[in-house]
């Protein structure tokens, strides 16, 4: 394990030590095992890919330089405010996507002894962030600014959601409506703004910039967190259960996931038909004949040539940018996406 992940697990510990000692609230043995048991649960069994990149970013803003135990801290504490926002966004999200597996285990919720206590959980997770914040930056100058772009980014998730959610809705369902401005609009604020714009608005933040200066940065994110959404679409149906660490549900949940929105580009009426019949039906052979179709329609090609048109769209971007340490930071990220497979 690279020594800088290391020190972020390091972190992570603290962290939950404070919270499980946090004098707001009188934990008794019992309850201070169950948030105990159920961070350990939902917080760092990811690929910790957005915490980590706030370390990075933020390394690269400083153009290289050595940082200091102190920098080091702080950085992956709000590494982990970013981790502890995605374990609460997913122990919701795997409700309400009736999911089963989530990191290579089952969904919180689905623990016996858990069901929809994990709803409350999800609320204590997020209620975590703000502890956070307060105990190691309330003497900083950008203090305010962090909470807000929390606020902010939250609320943009927590839309994207809603968006994601009302699609989907029974009685409703009508494939026809399904397009990829439609899709856009639900990954961009679902996905694009927490996992991308979050970690790197933290890193610019911690260097004392103004967000406000970095529209631009924030664009070419956005851009690049529409693409990772675009490949978690593919993924659910085309991922390797064991490698994604979950068993895609898109199908049978009527989402109108990126594969879908092209199967309808791509089919003929009597295709078209065909999806409607199957698509969005929790029964198996009904999912194998949607899969079987998008086999027919090659969808793993048109998404390899997606993938590496945006590619090569992104690195445009990137390169049009005037700072080098901002590209450095922006190619950092769309490599460690670039191709992947979980
Ligand atoms: C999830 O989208 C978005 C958030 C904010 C958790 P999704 O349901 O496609 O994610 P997953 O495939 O991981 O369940
Ligand atoms: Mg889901
Ligand atoms: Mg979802
Ligand atoms: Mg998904």
């Amino acid at each position: 394990m690279s020594d800088l992940k290391t020190r972020f697990l390091e972190v992570y510990s603290v962290l939950k030590s404070e919270l499980l000692n946090d004098p707001a609230f009188e934990f008794t043995d019992d309850s201070r095992q169950w948030v105990e048991r159920m961070l350990d649960y939902n917080v760092p069994g990811g690929k910790l890919n957005r915490g980590l990149s706030v370390i990075d970013s933020y390394k690269l803003l400083k153009e290289g330089k050595e940082l200091s135990d102190d920098e080091i801290f702080l950085s992956s504490a709000l590494g982990w405010c970013i981790e502890w926002l995605q374990a609460y966004f997913l122990v919701l999200d795997d409700i309400m996507d009736s999911s089963h597996t989530r990191r290579g285990q089952p969904c919180w919720f689905r623990l016996p002894k858990v069901g929809m206590i994990a709803v409350n959980d999800g609320i204590l997770l997020r209620n975590h962030i703000p502890r956070i914040l307060k105990k190691h930056f309330r003497q900083k100058p950008y203090y305010v600014d962090l909470l807000d772009l929390f606020n902010e980014v939250e609320f943009q998730t927590a839309s994207g959601q809603m968006i994601d959610l009302i699609t989907t809705l029974v009685g409703e369902k009508d494939l026809s409506k399904y397009s990829l401005p439609i899709h856009r609009r639900i990954v961009q604020y679902k996905t694009a703004y927490y996992s991308f714009y979050l970690p790197v608005a933290c890193a610019l933040l911690m260097s004392g910039e103004d967000l406000e200066k970095h529209t631009n940065v924030k664009d070419i994110l956005i851009e690049m967190g529409t693409y990772f959404q675009v490949q978690d679409d593919y993924l659910d149906c085309f991922g390797a259960p064991e490698v994604i660490g979950k068993i895609g549900t898109d199908i049978e949940d009527f989402k109108c996931s990126w594969l879908v929105v092209k199967a309808l580009e791509l089919s003929n009426e009597e295709q078209k038909k065909f999806l409607h019949e199957n698509y969005g039906k929790d029964d198996p052979a009904s999912v194998a004949k949607v899969k079987e179709l998008y086999n027919t329609l090659k969808l793993q090609d048109v998404f390899a040539e997606y993938e590496s048109k945006s590619y090569d769209k992104l690195i445009k971007f990137i390169e049009a940018h005037p700072s080098q340490a901002v590209q450095a930071v922006l190619k950092s990220f769309l490599g460690k996406i670039y191709k992947r497979e979980k």
